[in-house]
């Protein structure tokens, strides 16, 4: 199930065509929905073959699935991997990835600040499994190899941060790991690959929840794993087969087919329009702060440029009147919708500290820097005059 890159082609072109052919399934211009548990042998003797892989086939859709293996080899060769695999959601795939490549007594080191599910994986379900994990601010990637050990299997990251936009340099961090043989995961869920590319900047693995802008309609939940072939395929026979068992369902893997159609259409107005409503905000008596990596202003924008294609669809912000502020300006939105999730084409906002990041304790939200008056706004695809009145009318009431 490797990808075939098609290579002088584009990224939107390849998300829409690559590895399709209509004439090899009657003609459809969509793929079609291999919605099958089990695959038919021809002979007792070509199961088994199947099984020890001595041959091609589909077996069981747990371990591998036509309409799901197209989702695949689209996101293996948009993200510039070897060999992808797609699991039931976010989780699953850092879960099945990361059971995969480490075993008690290991160490992972990872950044300070994560999704809240991720940070809670990190910090209470592999400590219960007895691997080690130290978070540190890769913002300064000298503080790596100070948490370096020989037990390190690997550096986790995400860029930007959820929620709080802090920018890792993937590059950077890239090297370090090389420089101790210890591979670099990246959680690229925030830019997609029309953003950001971490493989080409040194990452041996991509991990994706797909539920957001790769779905991007909020009508499922998915994730997916990029890398090298080897290790994907350890992941799926191992991670996903005996371990987690999260696999993704043919039906979400269509959606997200579809989904991806119009990925590079919908990243390019996320960003305009966040990047418009960052600027309002910005200047917004009310606001404190803003975090968004297309203003000059923000402390990592040179990183910004160099390593995202445009700056997303996300903001953090923080307004004057702190925590109570903040609740009050969601109380008052009328268009925004107020939930957790991202990438959506309706413009979510939502309260970290008490909602996506409650896994970390107070103390811990303290020390890992998500502060409790952050307030976290996915900017979605409707007018953005429409958004601004929303948040203005809002504003005007804290
Ligand atoms: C959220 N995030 O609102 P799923 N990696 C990143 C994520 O943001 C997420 C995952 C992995 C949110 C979900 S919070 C209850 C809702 C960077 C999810 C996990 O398993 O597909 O949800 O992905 O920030």
């Amino acid at each position: 199930m490797k990808a075939a890159p098609l290579k002088p082609l584009g990224f939107a072109t390849r998300a829409i065509h690559l590895d399709h052919d209509p004439r090899q399934h009657e003609g459809a211009l969509v793929p079609p929905i291999y919605l099958t548990s089990t695959f038919a042998f021809e002979s007792t003797e070509q199961g088994r073959q199947r099984f020890a892989g001595e041959i091609p086939g589909y077996i069981y859709s747990r371990v591998g699935n036509p309409t799901v293996a197209l989702l695949e080899s689209r996101l293996a060769d948009l993200e510039g991997g070897e060999a992808a695999l797609c699991t039931a959601s976010g989780m699953g795939a850092i879960t099945s990835a990361i059971y995969s490549l480490v075993q008690a007594g290991d160490e992972i080191v990872a950044d300070q600040t994560l999704y809240g599910c991720t940070f809670g994986f990190f910090h209470h379900g592999l400590a219960r499994l007895g691997v080690t994990v130290n978070m540190v601010d890769m913002t300064q990637p000298d503080n790596i190899s100070a948490a370096i050990t020989p037990r390190t299997r690997l550096l986790f990251c995400e860029s930007p941060t959820n929620p709080n936009m802090r920018l890792i340099d993937i590059a950077a961090i890239a090297a370090i790991g090389r420089s101790h043989s210890i591979p670099l995961m990246v959680d690229n869920t925030y830019c997609t690959p029309y953003l950001q590319r971490p493989i080409e900047l040194g990452a041996q693995y991509v991990v994706h929840s797909a539920t957001k802008y790769l779905g991007g309609h909020g009508d499922l939940l998915a994730g997916a794993v990029v890398g090298p072939d080897e290790d994907i395929q350890r992941m799926r026979f191992f991670g996903i087969k005996e371990m987690t068992g999260a696999v993704m369902s043919p039906f979400d893997a269509f959606l997200v087919l579809r989904g991806l159609k119009t990925l590079a259409l919908r990243m390019d107005r996320h960003c305009v329009s966040a990047a418009s409503l960052a600027g309002y905000l910005a200047a917004h008596p009310a606001v404190a702060g803003v975090a968004y990596p297309g203003l000059p202003e923000f402390p990592q924008y040179e990183l910004a440029r160099r390593q995202m294609a445009q700056p997303g669809g996300m903001i953090a912000l923080e307004l004057k009147g702190g925590f109570e502020a903040g609740r009050a300006f969601m109380d008052a939105l009328n268009l925004c919708t107020r939930a957790v999730s991202l990438g959506d084409a309706e413009t979510l906002v939502q309260h970290p500290a008490s909602m996506t990041h409650s896994t970390y304790t107070p103390e811990e939200q303290a020390a890992h820097g998500i502060s409790p008056g952050l307030v976290r706004l996915s900017v979605g695809l409707e007018d953005v005059a429409d958004l601004q009145a929303d948040l203005d009318q809002a504003l005007a009431t804290v």
